[in-house]
């Protein structure tokens, strides 16, 4: 193909390169609980963050099956952690087994 053409393809290419879903901006996600139940988990990213809110007068935790986190909130605390690793994990609440959740990551 001519060199004019060849170049927009390599031009094409790169930009689909850099603005691919791996270098997508990291974002932030707010999953709250409250009630004795965790809120709603939107689709993630590896790379967002997720900032935990205990919105509940008792203390809980977001604890991953895997073992992969494990994150204490004491009443009326928040904490944030990077999400790692891409795949489902479920999670629950030391401290009352029936709440559960799942993070779905992707890459
Ligand atoms: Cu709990």
């Amino acid at each position: 193909m001519p060199a004019t053409l060849r170049a927009l393809a390599v031009l094409a290419f790169a930009g689909f390169v850099v603005g691919g879903p791996a270098n997508a901006v990291a974002a932030n996600h707010d999953i709250i609980i409250a009630q004795m139940q965790f809120g709603t988990v939107r689709p993630l990213h590896v790379g967002d963050v997720i900032t935990w809110h205990n919105d509940d007068i008792f203390r809980h935790s977001a604890t991953a099956r895997d073992k992969s986190f494990d994150i204490d909130l004491p009443p009326k605390s928040q904490k944030s952690m990077v999400v790692k690793q891409v795949g489902k994990v479920d999670f629950y609440c030391r401290f009352h087994p029936m709440m559960t959740g799942t993070l779905d990551v992707q890459p």
